[in-house]
């Protein structure tokens, strides 16, 4: 549409004849006149049918929420006592010269003239075509974008390679049963758990590696925090020189990711109500043991000796630490050795804690990581241990046959950050199109077209 002129733009017509086109938002008839707001992708404008364009007037008695416009009109300042400075175009509106309806909408399912979702989720979840409209709900996924976008940037920044890590795959990455079978022809795959393995390949040829990707999670349970198909933030990166160096980058990656959120989400975050979390210029670290004895003092409750963290043992150590240092973030380490994949670095004095790591917020892990073996025969022993069939991770083992240096790295959850960082209750918020157990969008099913 060439001749149209975007609604954020319009300050800078005051005084001309424009033409904008969006969708209706909100409408109200007051006395001789009409107004209702227009909305485009870059912002709403109040518009106006003055009683001096009569067939404007009828026009716009007929035209219902949603229906969408092309509107030529006058870019007028609103007189002093209808300025409204809280809002984006607040001190002007458009007066209603032509009307061309592009698109007529049916009657609404329910009221959308409330600025922000008003639904449960499951409705929300359900009508989520229209919902997606809807400005608090949009901020939600500029907020994921931003997310995603700066985590790719600082990888970019600190010399990451991107590479592409595939979906189907032969085997579970992360073991477990949490896999989807998937119908290959005539071998069997699964749908990717994890890039761990891949990225662990890559990062021996290329040093330094990320990848922005789908994981799949079979999690048969229904909670707040779980999906079935999540974007995993993944990175992996060589010559350590010990785990910490992991976390270190681990750290500064989130840190920049909050950083780039609040410069440019500012508005998101103030409609969403939301803050970004305190992270201090060094995040406390505990090791899974002092995580559990600070549990017990605190709360007396006796966790000690479990083989990792839950739920309520992540809400109750934030508590603790949020208390005394202030910070939102705590990162916990040295998991029980046997307890995590066969990968993991046991730490050298006590082996039968490891070098694996998680970073806690608000109460929920966001990432997880730590440093791998790279040593071909310490991992060759791990396969053993781990009772695994070394023919099927030749491939992987390959790699470390022929030299990787002391390596690790660590992989985020979009959609856990963007919850937790806009305090939304549900994961399935954080997620454009949630799936989980029971949702896969059975609306788009059609499966004969
Ligand atoms: P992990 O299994 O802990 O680690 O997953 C990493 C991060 O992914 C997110 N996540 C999920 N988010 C929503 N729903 C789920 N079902 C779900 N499962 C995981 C979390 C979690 O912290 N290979 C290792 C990473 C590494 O060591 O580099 C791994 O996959 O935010």
């Amino acid at each position: 549409m060439k001749d149209r002129i975007y609604i954020k733009d319009l300050k800078e017509h005051v005084g001309k004849e424009v033409t904008i086109a969006g969708w209706v938002n909100v409408r109200r008839n007051q006395g001789k006149m009409v107004f209702f707001d227009m909305r485009d992708m870059t912002g709403r404008v109040q518009c106006v049918a003055l009683p001096s364009h009569a067939d404007m007037i009828e026009q716009t008695k007929e035209i219902r929420l949603e229906w969408v416009l092309k509107i030529r009109g006058l870019v007028n300042k609103r007189p002093d006592k209808n300025i409204n400075a809280e809002m984006v175009n607040g001190d002007i509106e458009l007066e209603i010269l032509k009307i061309e309806i592009l698109s007529e909408a049916a009657p609404l399912p329910f009221d959308m003239s409330l600025d922000g979702y008003n639904l449960e989720l499951t409705a929300e979840l359900d009508n989520r075509s229209l919902i997606l409209r809807q400005q608090k709900v949009q901020a939600i996924f500029k907020v994921q974008e931003t997310i995603i976008d700066s985590f790719r940037e600082f990888m970019k920044k600190n010399m990451f390679f991107e590479f592409q890590a595939p979906v189907i795959t032969p085997a579970t990455a992360e073991g477990g049963a949490e896999v989807f079978q998937v119908n290959y022809f005539d071998k069997k795959a699964y749908l990717t758990q994890s890039p761990q393995l891949y990225k662990q390949i890559v990062v021996s040829a290329f040093e330094r590696c990320f990848s922005v990707n789908k994981i799949f999670r079979a999690e048969p349970s229904s909670t707040t925090r779980h999906l079935t198909e999540i974007v995993s933030l993944d990175a992996e990166m060589s010559f350590i020189d010990s785990w910490t160096d992991v976390r270190d980058m681990a750290e500064e990656t989130v840190r920049f990711i909050l950083k780039q959120v609040e410069k440019k989400n500012g508005e998101h975050l103030k409609l969403l109500n939301a803050t970004v979390p305190v992270m201090l210029s060094k995040t406390p670290t505990l090791t899974l043991r002092e995580v559990q004895q600070k549990i017990f003092e605190r709360f007396d409750r006796d966790v000690r000796g479990d083989k990792d963290t839950n739920p309520q043992d992540e809400r109750e150590i934030c508590e603790i630490i949020k208390e005394e240092t202030g910070s939102d973030f705590v990162f916990v380490y040295g998991y029980p050795t046997r307890k995590k994949p066969f990968y993991v670095y046991p730490n050298a004095e006590e082996p039968e804690y490891n070098e694996g790591m998680d970073l806690l917020c608000r109460g929920i892990e966001w990432l997880s990581g730590g440093r791998r073996i790279n040593d071909y025969n310490q991992l060759m022993k791990h396969v053993e241990i781990w009772k695994m069939d070394p023919e099927k991770i030749k491939m992987f083992m390959e790699a470390f046959k022929y030299g990787v240096p002391p390596e690790g790295g660590f992989a985020l959850g979009a959609e856990r950050m963007t919850m937790q960082l806009l305090g939304l209750k549900n994961i399935r918020e954080a997620a454009m199109f949630p799936r989980d157990m029971n949702r896969i969008d059975e609306r788009l099913g059609n499966e004969g077209y």
